[in-house]
């Protein structure tokens, strides 16, 4: 059977499971909204629906139901690897069910049979300014293959709402298929003089990125397969993945959807911090010649605060705890890296950071998160180009994403469309309430 065929497969159970409940139980209450969350960025109105991960405020995310040590130590992976295949993960992610190594090569088959970038494509690239930021080519390197959209040309042909899902696969393969080629083209493109590699058959997704990207370090091949796992998904309601799930409410296809995602992972609060992490950790670096005292580095993280500035990688919309997707990275960084300089900041940082926020007395988590650590393992490899670090975190969530827009579709979830409501409203509403 195909990962077509399997997901046809569980459609009627899954469709007839949410029909009861929609049905059934429609008008049973979730949860109420307050003043504050409606003024607050919506911070945990329960209002989306995914079955593919959940992040628990006090443990974090889980994939399909499993941790990030289970998903680790379960997925299969490459003869003689510590980390387990990438395609393996998205196969867990679209099936919900752990794969077998057979199941893992047919999402890696898949992938090399759609990898290729079509020349238009490497044009747009090459016709950008020389500086351009790596998010901005690689959001209009996506759009632009949105030509090839299978899903946009079924649609004009004409479609049941009950096939949807079909073609949304299609090119959900097709695209996290090109995402590591167009990357580490990008990054070639961008900061080594134009160049590029073709992927190899004898690779999985992870040692191919490392591959062309040109780091010739199977350490680099591990980090690649761990950190395009881990940043895959992270339940529905974080910038990315919310971004993505809008536009795609609409009927748009997964390039015009994913490139909106990836234009909100582009912000400083989401995705950028893993650039603007490492960059914080390189001033540091910079300005005390070296590996900062607990004293000098308190200091510097005061006067990043006294500045009005955040400290990047910490804190989290959601999370309590430090992340686990920092703690699986902080892990491979004691096993490979653990004498580099800049990990030993990162370490420090993590040691004084914490109370910094605490005595600020503002961040209600003051905890690293995911990209607190991303950018000092990729620098270690020899990827010192911080700008690039937004790409790589977009590669491994359009792995979460594309996985919910095939679902989102196949149960046929409606245009979304929230209701606002005016400040003089909310304070009638407050007035009342007040009664
Ligand atoms: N440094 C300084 N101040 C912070 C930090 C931080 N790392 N984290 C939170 N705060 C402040 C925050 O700016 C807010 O201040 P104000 O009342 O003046 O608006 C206050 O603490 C309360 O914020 P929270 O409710 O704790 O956090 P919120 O849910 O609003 O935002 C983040 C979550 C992640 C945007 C926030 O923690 C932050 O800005 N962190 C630094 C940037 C970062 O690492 N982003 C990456 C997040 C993970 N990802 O990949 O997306
Ligand atoms: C993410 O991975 O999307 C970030 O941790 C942000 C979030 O979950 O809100």
């Amino acid at each position: 059977m195909t990962i077509k065929d399997k997901i046809a497969a569980k459609l009627p159970e899954w469709r007839s499971r949410v029909e009861k409940l929609v049905e059934e139980s429609g008008d049973v209450v979730v949860g109420n909204v307050s003043i504050a969350q409606v003024y607050g960025g919506m911070r945990g109105v329960k209002s989306l629906v995914t079955d593919i991960s959940y992040v628990d405020p006090n443990e974090g995310i889980r994939f399909r139901g499993l941790t990030i040590p289970e998903v680790l130590s379960k997925l299969p992976k490459p003869e003689g690897a510590e980390m387990p295949y990438v395609g393996g993960l998205y196969y867990l992610l679209l099936l919900g069910e752990m794969p077998t190594t057979e199941d893992a090569l047919e999402v890696e088959d898949e992938w090399k049979r759609r990898w290729e970038i079509p020349q238009f494509v490497i044009d747009v690239l090459r016709a950008m300014p020389h500086d351009a930021h790596p998010m901005l080519l690689f959001s209009s390197a996506i759009l632009a293959l949105q030509h090839g959209s299978v899903f946009t040309s079924r649609y004009r042909e004409g479609m049941s709402k009950s096939e949807y899902w079909e073609p949304m696969l299609e090119d959900s393969l097709d695209l996290t298929a090109k995402l590591p080629v167009l990357a580490a083209l990008i990054y070639r493109l961008r900061y080594k003089g134009g160049g590029y590699f073709t992927p190899k058959e004898d690779l999985d997704y992870g040692a191919n990125f490392a591959y062309m990207m040109g780091v010739d370090d199977p350490g680099y091949s591990e980090l690649s397969r761990l950190y395009f796992i881990l940043l895959s998904d992270h339940e529905s309601g974080n910038a990315s993945s919310h971004a993505t799930h809008l536009a795609a409410s609409t009927l748009s296809d997964i390039y015009f959807a994913f490139s909106a995602g990836l234009n909100s992972l582009a912000g400083p609060l989401h995705g950028l911090a893993t650039q603007e992490s490492l960059r914080w950790l390189l001033a540091a670096h910079e300005k005390f010649n070296g590996v900062p005292d607990k004293d000098e580095l308190r200091q510097f993280a005061w006067d990043t605060l006294n500045a009005g500035q955040v400290i990047p990688g910490y804190g989290h919309g959601v999370l309590r705890i430090p992340d686990p997707r920092y703690t699986a990275q902080y892990k491979f960084a004691l096993k490979y890296l653990p004498d580099d300089d800049l990990f030993q900041i990162a370490q420090l940082v993590q040691e004084i950071v914490p109370q910094v926020l605490i005595d600020q007395g503002k961040a209600k988590n003051p905890a690293p998160n995911v990209d607190s650590i991303s950018g000092t393992l990729q620098y270690y490899y020899g990827v010192g180009e911080f700008d690039f670090y937004t790409v790589l975190f977009g590669v491994g969530r359009a792995l979460g994403v594309t996985a919910n827009a095939i679902w989102a579709r196949a149960l046929g979830q409606p245009l979304e469309r929230p209701k606002s409501l005016t400040t003089a409203m909310l304070e009638a509403i407050a007035a009342e309430a007040k009664k």
